[in-house]
C-alpha cells in the first residue's frame, strides 16, 4: 500500500485530494500537511494524520518523510499568479525553494512526485487557440516562470536521478469545498458563491476573457489516473496540458442564468489580473494527455454549472 504526503494540503485541491486518496489508500496512508497553526482545527487535519509543514523548512520536510516511511509526494503548497504579483519574493521561496526541498527530499527516500504545473507556464508568445503541448513558452508572471521553471527541475531530477515524477498543467480550478486563493481564474469560483448569495456578481476580468477551466471531479481522477498510469506509455510524464470547459466569464454567467434567471454580472476590472490573464491561452490542446494516459474529463460548462449549483447551494444553506 502507498504512504502519501500532500503538501498545501489545505489549500483548494488538496481540501478534496485528501478525502480522495484517503478513501482510496486509506486514512492512515495519507498524511495531510499545512503550515498554519490554525490548519490543525480543520476536518481534514482531524480525519486523519496530519503535520505541520513549512515547505521552505528542508529540515522538516525530511523529518515528516521519514518520520511516515513516505513513498508518494503529491507537492501542491504553491501562491498562485495574482498573490505572486504582490509579493514575488515570497512566491519564489514557496514555489521554487519547496519545491527544491521536496526534489531533495525525494532523491534521498526515493518517492514519487506529483506536481501541478499551470497554464501560467505559457505566455503572450505562446499560440493562443488550443496551445499545444509542446511550444514556446514565454511566461510574463512571476508565478508563470515559477512554473516553467519547475516543470525543467522536475525533468530534470527524472533525466538525472531516474524519480519518478509526474504532473500535469491546470487550467482555472472549479470548485465548491474550499475557496481558491490569490489566482486570476479564481473569478469562477466567487461567481458561484455571489450568484447563490446575492444574485449578483461583479467580475475583475473583462467578459470576453477565454481561459480554461476543468471541475474538481476531473482534477481528482485526473492526478490519480496520471499517477497510476503506466510509465512505459508516458512521452511527457511530467506537465501534462489537461482541460475540460473552455469559457469566458460573459459565457459562464449565461450558463448561470439558466438556473438563477434573475442573475446579473457586471464588471469592474483589476488590471493586474487581466494583464495575467491576456497572456494565457484561450484553450490548451489536452491531447497528448488523452493519447498517453486516457485523459477522459466528465464535466462540461452545463454539467459543471449544474453540479456547483446543487452542492454549494446545499452547503450555503
Ligand atoms: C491561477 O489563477 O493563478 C491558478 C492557475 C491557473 O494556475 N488558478
Amino acid at each position: 500500500m502507498k504512504k502519501v504526503l500532500i503538501t498545501g494540503a489545505l489549500g483548494q485541491i488538496g481540501t478534496e485530494l485528501v478525502p480522495f486518496l484517503r478513501e482510496k489508500y486509506g486514512t492512515e496512508n495519507v498524511v495531510a500537511s499545512g503550515h498554519r497553526e490554525k490548519d490543525v482545527y480543520t476536518e481534514v487535519a482531524e480525519n486523519g494524520p496530519f503535520e505541520l509543514l513549512d515547505i521552505t523548512d528542508r529540515e522538516r520536510l525530511a523529518e515528516v518523510i521519514d518520520m511516515h516511511r513516505i513513498d508518494t509526494v503529491y507537492h501542491l503548497a504553491s501562491l498562485l499568479s495574482a498573490t505572486g504579483e504582490e509579493d514575488p519574493q515570497a512566491l519564489w521561496a514557496v514555489n521554487m525553494d519547496g519545491l527544491n526541498n521536496v526534489l531533495e527530499a525525494a532523491r534521498s527516500y526515493n518517492c514519487a512526485i506529483f506536481f501541478p504545473s499551470s497554464i501560467a507556464v505559457f505566455g503572450p508568445d505562446s499560440p493562443k487557440d488550443k496551445t499545444p503541448q509542446d511550444t514556446i513558452m514565454r511566461p510574463t508572471s512571476i508565478y508563470g516562470v515559477s512554473k516553467v521553471s519547475g516543470e525543467l527541475l522536475c525533468d530534470y531530477y527524472h533525466s538525472k536521478y531516474g524519480l519518478d515524477i509526474r504532473g500535469l498543467r491546470y487550467p482555472g480550478v472549479i470548485s465548491s469545498a474550499a475557496l481558491p486563493g490569490g489566482g486570476t481564474t479564481d473569478y469562477a469560483v466567487h461567481i458561484f458563491y455571489d450568484a447563490i448569495k446575492h444574485g449578483r456578481y461583479t467580475c475583475f476580468l473583462e467578459e470576453n476573457s477565454s481561459i480554461d477551466m476543468i471541475y474538481m471531479p476531473d482534477v481528482l481522477k485526473g492526478a490519480l489516473n496520471l499517477m497510476e498510469a503506466d510509465s512505459e506509455k508516458l512521452k511527457h510524464r511530467n506537465a501534462f496540458n489537461v482541460s475540460a470547459i473552455t469559457v469566458t466569464p460573459k459565457k459562464l454567467a449565461a450558463e448561470i442564468k439558466k438556473h438563477i434567471p434573475g442573475f446579473e454580472i457586471d464588471y469592474d476590472i483589476d488590471p493586474v489580473r487581466q494583464a495575467i490573464a491576456d497572456s494565457w491561452p484561450n484553450s490548451l490542446d489536452d491531447s497528448a494527455a488523452r493519447r498517453e494516459w486516457g485523459w477522459q474529463p466528465q464535466y462540461d460548462l452545463a454539467e459543471m454549472t449544474k453540479d456547483m449549483l446543487k452542492v454549494l447551494g446545499e452547503r450555503l444553506k
